[in-house]
Parts: structure tokens; sequence; C-alpha cells
């Protein structure tokens, strides 16, 4: 079928709008018809180069040829259009949330409740389809697709592995089911799952975008004594204190101060770091602000080939600090999907209120620029 898509060309370019070709739903796979998509700061590190792995690297990982040209978008909403032979999970009609993470259920991660690891998530990638069909998304010029986390929610309608979507419930507004399919769930994960906040804790969000503003109200919710919000944006410091943040600072030097003072020197038990950009220097200052045997979580993500980092390993081993990574906020998407949809019907978790700007799917890079401008804390493409 013929469908649109936002499709980065090369490095720097702008979102290209492009009618596209999606081929056909094959075993496991099923079409979806885009409802809502999230423009979530992950699609734009494909913008920056930032996601893209160089020809040669990308070889290495089992790739093809080059990333580019690829579709983006992984947080999105939409309604099943087409199913291919054997889907079980869904049916035609059903509305679904995307999951940026597939999750097949049956391999050891997923079997042990890591689901955010499931062995499929090897392939994310690699932008082809999950299973290793050949190219099914192409551009009018019959040129190959790929598509970030084999997804491509920028798309009015997206082919994909039924492992990549979660049925939800269907009185549920679709702009929020968009939203739990990424930034949500991994924000509000970091903060509950990862970093395991247990009441009268004191927590750092450094970053408080989608996803940041999420950790904090993830931070909240798990009974944090202190919500720290740090971000150099007035805009995301003032909404954050409606998500819950008792404290705001612009930058982590500038909260070390009064981090000390509120925690009676013992500094903060929890750093969670949502920048929009991860880099190696932010180490050293998150470590600064977590106390003895605290946790830095590291959720953003870094350019994919920067490996250095600056940190004293002495500080980290007297102090019995930790460093923990996380992906999906080291959920389980086919549970914590419909649990955080669950917490908005009972008014416990706020999400209308993430949306801040609206746009069509032509208009996306305003949606990007407002981003950029620190305009947004969630910018969203609507379809319908
Ligand atoms: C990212 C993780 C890396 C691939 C794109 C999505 N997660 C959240 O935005
Ligand atoms: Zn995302």
């Amino acid at each position: 079928m013929k469908t649109r898509a936002a499709i980065i060309r090369e490095v720097g370019a702008d979102w290209s709008v492009e009618e596209i070709n999606l081929g056909d739903p094959g075993p496991g796979e099923v079409i979806v018809d885009a409802h809502t998509a999230g423009l979530c700061h992950s699609d734009e590190h494909l913008v920056t180069g930032d996601l893209i792995p160089p020809d040669d690297v990308y070889e290495l990982m089992g790739g093809d040829g080059s990333y580019l040209p690829c579709i983006g978008g992984h947080e999105g909403s939409g309604v099943v259009a087409a199913v291919g032979e054997g889907v079980t999970s869904v049916e035609v009609g059903d509305h679904v949330s995307a999951s940026f993470i597939p999750s097949c259920g049956r391999c050891h991660y997923c079997s042990t409740g890591h689901q955010n690891l499931c062995d499929l998530g090897a392939s994310l990638f690699l932008g082809g389809m999950m299973r290793g069909a050949a190219d099914k998304h192409h551009t009018a010029d019959g040129e190959a697709l790929r598509k970030i986390c084999q997804l491509g929610t920028f798309s009015e309608n997206w082919l994909c592995d039924e492992d990549s979507v979660i049925k939800v419930e269907k009185d549920l507004p679709l702009d929020i089911v968009a939203l739990v399919s990424c930034g949500v769930a991994t924000g509000w994960g970091s903060a509950v799952h990862r970093a395991e906040v247990a009441p009268g804790e004191t927590v750092c969000v450094v970053g408080t975008g989608g996803i940041g503003m999420n950790a904090v109200q993830g931070a909240k919710m798990a009974g944090a004594a202190n919500v720290v919000a740090i971000d150099p944006a007035e805009f995301k410091r003032e909404k954050a204190q409606e998500f819950g943040a008792t404290h705001t600072f612009a930058s982590m030097e500038e909260a070390l101060a009064p981090v000390t003072d509120m925690t009676w020197g013992r500094l903060a038990d929890k750093v969670i770091l949502t920048p929009g950009v991860l880099h190696g220097d932010m180490l050293a200052p998150a470590l600064a602000l977590t106390g003895k045997n605290g946790t830095v979580v590291c959720t953003a993500i870094a350019p994919m080939l920067e490996s250095d980092a600056t940190l004293s390993l002495f500080e980290l081993a007297m102090y019995n600090k930790q460093i923990k990574g996380s992906i999906f906020g080291s959920g389980n998407p086919r549970s914590d999907i419909p649990n955080l949809l669950m917490m908005y019907r009972n008014g416990q978790i706020k999400l209308d209120e993430l949306i801040t700007g609206r746009y069509s799917l032509d208009n996306i890079n305003v949606g990007y620029q407002d981003m950029r401008d620190d305009k947004n804390i969630r910018g969203v493409i609507e379809f319908a």
C-alpha cells in the first residue's frame, strides 16, 4: 500500500515527508493506522547522527549498506488495520500502543521479567523487519527504507511485528496511549524500577523534557521527600513543579549546595540522568550530587560511538556508589504500558499535561524546532 512518512535522508537534514510503499504484513506482522506519534528526543538523534551507525559499524552489526534513509518515530498509537498469518495478540480494529522494545515473551529475558531486554531487540538498530524478512518499506523510487526501532511511527500507516505493539482498552484517548509507548514508561520506570526510589529519599532528575518529567512524577509517586528537577530551561523547571518537583535548579553545579543543605549533608540518594543527549562529562557532577550508597541512573542516549567518561573511580568505590544504565525504564512493556494507562484512568499520573504542542505530519520540522527551542515537554503528530 501507499502511505506518507517522515524520513531522514542524511545527517543534518530536515525530515522529508514523502509518499512511501509498504509491503503486505507477513507472518507475525501487522499494519497499524496511525492516530498519534510522539516527537521524542531520541528521533532527533537521527538528525544529529548520534544514533546512526557509520556504514562499517552498520555492517559489523549485521546490516547491509547504510542505515539511512530511515523513517523516524518510535512513540505512537493507532488502530490495527491488517494482520499477517499467525498473529495472535491483536486483531483488526484493536487499539494499540507501539513498544519501541519488542517483547516475544519467550526468550530468557522476557521469561525472567526483563522484557526491556528481549532478544528481539538485538536487531533494533538494524532497522529492517524484526524477523529478518526482506525490506518491506520503500520510497516512491524503490529505495529501501530503514525504520527506527523497527517501527517508524512518523507514518500514516506503519508495518511492524506484532511483538512491537501492545493492545490497549478502546475507550482510552489514543493521543495519551501514544505517550506511554516511550517517554512515560522510560522516565517513570527510571525512577520506580531502576532507581528503586523509596519513601523519604532525595532524588535529582537531570533534564526534565518528555522523559525526565516522568521520572519526576515517578519519584513523587514512589514517595521521595525531595524531588529536585534540574534543567537549564525555565519553562521546563516551572512545568516540573506541576509534576511534583519540590525544588528546581538550572544546573547540577547550582543544585549541589542546596541539595547538601536539604539532606543535612547526605546528598541525593538517586540521581537520574535524562538530558536530551548524555555525555561522559556529566558523570562527575552527577556523582558529586550523589550521596554515600547512592545511585546514578543513566537513561538518556549518548552518541553511539562516544566512549569517554570522566569520574572519580576512587569515590565510586569508597562511597559505595553505583552507576546503572536503563532502557525502557527497565520495565516490561506488556505490563507497564497497561498499568500506566490504568494509573492515568485513576487520576494517579498526569499524561494530558505532557502534551505541549500538536502538529500535522507535514509540520514535523516545526515540532522538532519547538523541541530544540525548549518550547515543548512532548510535541505530538496528529494523524486522524
Ligand atoms: C530510545 C532508545 C534507543 C532507540 C530509540 C529509542 N529510547 C527512548 O527514547
Ligand atoms: Zn523515545
